[in-house]
C-alpha cells in the first residue's frame, strides 16, 4: 500500500486485496432497528492546505432490505460528495455519484481507486490520527454516522 496523498490511481492489487477482506461476516440485527453499519472508516491525510480529502469505509447492510447511499457531508468540512472512479482509455477520473445502492447483507465499499467520500475545505487542521464525524445519508431519510481516523495508509483488519 503506497504512502502517498490522495490520488486517483488505478491500483488493482490493492483493490483485489480489499475484496478479500470483504469476505467477513456482517452480524444479523434486530429487523426492527436494523440499519446499515461502517467498519474501518479512515481519511488519507493531506498537506496543510489541501481543499479536498478522500474518505473510505466498507458500509454493511445487515438487513433484508437494500438501502440507497445518496450523500455524505461533516462539520468539519465545507461540503461532502460521493464520488467514483472511472477509468477511460487508461486514465482514471472521478465524477459525482448521485446514489449507490447498498445491497440486502451486503456492503458498499469506498476505496482508494473506487468510490469514495470527497470531503472539500476542511474547517481545522487534520493531522494524522484525528477523528473525523462523517454523516452518510441514505435515500430514505436515514443517516448514518460514522467515526473516521485519519491516516496515512489503509487501516489492516486485525
Ligand atoms: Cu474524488
Amino acid at each position: 500500500m503506497g504512502s502517498g496523498y490522495h490520488r486517483h490511481m488505478n491500483a488493482p492489487s490493492f483493490i483485489l486485496g480489499l475484496l478479500l477482506l470483504a469476505g467477513a461476516s456482517a452480524a444479523v440485527a434486530n429487523p426492527a432497528t436494523c440499519t446499515p453499519v461502517a467498519e474501518q472508516a479512515w481519511i488519507r491525510a493531506a498537506p496543510p492546505g489541501a481543499t479536498a480529502l478522500a474518505g473510505y469505509a466498507v458500509l454493511r447492510n445487515p438487513c433484508a432490505k437494500p438501502f440507497v447511499v445518496t450523500d455524505v457531508s461533516s462539520s468539519d468540512f465545507a461540503m461532502g460528495m460521493i464520488h467514483e472512479t472511472i477509468v477511460e482509455k487508461g486514465v482514471s477520473r472521478m465524477r459525482h455519484a448521485k446514489s449507490l445502492p447498498l445491497p440486502a447483507r451486503g456492503a458498499l465499499k469506498f476505496e482508494p481507486g473506487g468510490k469514495h467520500m470527497m470531503l472539500m475545505h476542511p474547517r481545522r487542521v487534520l493531522k494524522e490520527g484525528d477523528k473525523v464525524r462523517l454523516v452518510l445519508k441514505l435515500a430514505d431519510g436515514q443517516k448514518i454516522n460514522i467515526d473516521a481516523v485519519v491516516r496515512r495508509d489503509a487501516p489492516t483488519k486485525p
